[in-house]
């Protein structure tokens, strides 16, 4: 990543009003730090993703890495696969995020097919694509928006093509969710953010990312279409899911833990 990265402070001192968060410059700023520290499992998920892309990617197959960033994403999949395994398509909706993006893929990974988009994810006209990842970006949208991206998703992915969704969870039951919020701030605490910190942040995010049960993101994604769907990483209220289209083509048999 790029060495322009600061420690993130943007909620460290009292603020009167707490505005709405939004991924602007000064989050860019900040950006690698604030997600890390922010959230559980960040790095496991990234380091994952060229792991699941070597079993379940076709060749030369292009990957969307859906809400970006600054292409931590691609970054990942640059690191373990060669440049002639993967075609990546970056797309976020934040200019500050999408030009830091470039600038920095272009710079770490040169002999690896790389672009990033400005765009919003819910209009995107997408190509066919071997894996869609979409790390920690639906939980962004509003909610009545989320079962019509992940139906385009389903459209684009080609037969045997997989979905990797990360995001916040709520827990269903409210005592086990309080619990898992509470050994959240722990979390933060422990990664040197203060009590003002952490609830001025939480003021900020209300309403922009609205967590569903991982019970939603399942219902979702069979409605979609999708033949088979793990969670196959869980870490406090934060989860990733493994979503499979089958190949349809290959007859309508269930498909066997080796197929999907
Ligand atoms: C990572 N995946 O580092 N269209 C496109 N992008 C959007 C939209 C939209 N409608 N809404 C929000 N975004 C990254 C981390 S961050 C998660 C993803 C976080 C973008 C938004 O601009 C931001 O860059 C990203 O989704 C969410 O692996 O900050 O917690």
């Amino acid at each position: 990543m790029s060495d322009a990265s600061y420690r993130d402070a943007i909620f460290s001192t009292p603020l009167d009003r707490v505005a709405r968060f939004s991924f602007d410059e000064r989050v860019v700023a900040c950006f690698p730090d604030m997600i890390r520290r922010s959230v559980p499992g960040y790095g496991q998920i990234l380091g994952m993703l060229g792991l699941i892309a070597q079993r379940h990617l076709r060749h030369g197959a292009r990957v969307y890495d859906l809400g970006c960033s600054l292409g931590a994403g691609g970054l990942a999949l640059a690191g373990q696969l060669a440049p002639d395994a993967f075609r990546y398509t970056g797309v976020d909706l934040s200019p500050a995020m999408v030009s830091r993006a470039r600038e920095t893929l272009a710079a770490e990974c040169p002999d690896h097919a790389m672009e990033v988009i400005e765009g919003d994810i819910r209009q995107l006209e997408y190509q066919p694509a071997g894996m869609i990842v979409l790390n920690f970006t639906l939980q962004f949208l509003p909610p009545k928006d989320r079962e019509a991206v992940v139906a385009r998703l389903f459209a684009a992915l080609e037969p045997g093509g997989v979905l990797v969704l990360s995001e916040k969870i709520r827990a269903e039951d409210e005592q086990e969710n309080a619990w898992l919020v509470e050994r959240y701030h722990d979390f933060k605490r422990a990664n040197g953010y203060s009590d003002l910190e952490i609830s001025q942040k939480r003021t900020a995010l209300e309403n922009v990312l609205v967590p569903d049960t991982l019970a939603e993101h399942h219902a979702r994604l069979d409605q979609a279409g999708f033949s088979r769907t793990h969670t196959w990483f869980q870490l406090l209220n934060f989860a990733s899911l493994i979503a499979f289209k089958h190949e349809a083509s290959r007859g309508g048999a269930t498909p066997t833990p080796d197929e999907v």
